[in-house]
């Protein structure tokens, strides 16, 4: 063959196989259920927690049910997830400055926008980013009202913070920001051609169980209060944490003190009104689901459904979020590809900074070596494989946490450490940080804290606050 003619056959598969790839990427669907703790069916959180349709997409896929945040906070969990980029890295610990504002982040893409610089479609509508998502997607449906309506008076705590209330509200299914966004991504499902141009990545984003706790009464009626399980608490709990750990976790919040919300007769209302959320959001989703199913997309969309950090219900004696034990960190994480097996789980420590790269892997897209983040394809093929890769959280410079397969390390900003064995202690009631018999696996987790740390960006949030005023407890 003459070199010419040979030139030019390399040209046409060349351009061939670039144009079968571009068909063939999957679709992503990638979608953000807000401060959802482990209160689902298979995580186990909370006995009577009805998630038939995040159970249904565990059943499709692979649950990580050993998932962690980077932190307990919505703007830095996600702007580490959506730039693979560790709070530590990016001086983003709080729920201020936004991601823009890093110099460490400002020139990185996004997840969509990585995804769109590869030639996909992005859309969403709700809440991926803590905000402004319209700054990241091709095309943003909106946030739908986000937290949603509110009563003229507040239903269950006359004070406080405005968003911080709970009860029956309001009356309809469809007066709900989580109902339009469900709707939303069913329009937008139904108006894709079977045959894509582009293929699409497509953000859903849900508000509850966030608070305002609300949802209509018929979601409520699924929880009688006086059926009501309250979290296990142990009234000792806190005695052997330091006086800045107390500080940093229950101080300059926004959030009720458990205090209160015990001596008013609320617990067992507010325990209700969150499963009542969560079951409200769980249906939104299966919204979304059945649409997929519907579509000629259904067998060739990656689904990645996530929550940006756990949620205390009266665990450790407060509420929120917030702390980096496992009530603050621990996060339903699940991740749908027919190419691999389905209805797998694995114990293996996953964080949601692994998505960025897991999400490349699968779709085809360039590795990209930066990301802090590990793919978690090989935990798909096989969910028992070797892993050395903890999970790291962090609240504020010099406050982590590393949880591995059974254990969980923290060590706070004033030397204090905590030590946890969740094979026989699942609540973390027992600091075992000065047993000899744990002395070396111990040391092992402790190598794991990041040695550079950047400074905290200055903003004003009840991190900000919470983080100062424990402050006092340091020495010097
Ligand atoms: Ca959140
Ligand atoms: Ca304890």
């Amino acid at each position: 063959m003459s070199r010419p003619a040979f030139i030019f056959l390399i040209l046409i598969a060349a351009s061939t196989s670039k144009e079968v790839l571009s068909a063939d990427r999957p679709n992503v669907l990638l979608i953000s259920i807000d401060d959802l703790n482990d209160w689902t069916g298979y995580l186990g959180g909370h006995p009577q927690a009805k998630t038939p349709n995040i159970d249904r997409l565990a059943d499709r896929g692979t649950l990580f049910s050993n998932a962690h945040c980077q932190s307990p906070v919505c703007n830095p969990s996600r702007a580490s997830m959506q730039t693979g980029r560790y709070p530590h890295t990016s001086g983003i610990y709080f729920l201020s400055p936004d991601l823009k504002q890093s110099p460490k982040l400002q020139n990185l893409d996004t997840l969509p926008e990585r995804f769109a610089k590869h030639d996909y479609q992005t859309l969403a509508a709700g809440k991926i980013f803590h905000r402004q998502d319209q700054r990241f997607f091709q095309d943003y449906g909106g946030s739908m009202g986000g937290f949603g309506p509110r009563p003229e008076t507040k239903i269950s705590q006359p004070h406080g913070h405005p968003l911080w209330d709970w009860g029956a509200f309001p009356e309809q299914d469809e007066m709900m920001p989580d109902y339009k966004i469900a709707h939303w991504a069913v329009e937008k499902l139904n108006a894709l051609p079977e045959d894509l141009k582009k293929p699409f990545f497509m953000g859903v984003g849900f508000y509850r169980p966030h608070v305002p706790m609300f949802a209509p009464k018929k979601w409520f009626d699924l929880f009688p209060k006086d059926q009501i399980k309250l979290p296990v608490v142990q009234a000792k709990d806190r005695d052997d944490l330091s006086d800045y750990a107390i500080a940093l976790t229950n101080e300059k919040h926004v959030s009720p003190e458990h205090s209160w919300i015990v001596s008013a007769g609320q617990w067992e209302h507010a325990v209700q009104s969150y499963l009542a959320s969560v079951a409200f959001a769980d249906y939104c989703l299966g919204i979304v689901l059945d649409a997929l199913d519907k579509s000629p997309h259904r067998d060739n969309t990656i689904i990645v459904l996530f929550s940006d950090h756990g949620f205390h219900l009266g665990e450790k004696q407060r509420w929120a979020k917030r702390t980096i034990w496992e009530d603050g960190t621990r996060v339903p994480l699940i991740v749908v590809d027919k190419r691999y097996a389905a209805g797998q789980i694995t114990t293996k420590p996953a964080e949601l900074l692994d998505v960025f790269p897991t999400l490349l892997e699968l779709s085809g897209l360039p590795k990209d070596e930066l990301q802090e983040g590990n793919s978690l394809v090989p935990l798909l093929k096989n969910p028992t494989a070797n892993w050395d890769h903890p999970a790291i959280s962090s609240f504020g410079k010099g406050n982590f946490a590393v949880r591995s397969e059974h254990f969980r390390y923290i060590q706070y900003l004033d030397g204090s450490e905590e030590f946890y064995d969740h094979r026989e202690d699942p609540h973390e009631w027992k600091n075992l940080i000065n047993k000899r018999a744990y002395t070396k696996i111990i040391k092992q987790h402790k190598a794991h804290i990041p040695l550079e740390q950047e400074d905290i960006l200055p903003g004003n949030s009840t991190g900000h606050n919470a983080y100062k005023a424990a402050s006092r407890f340091l020495e010097n």
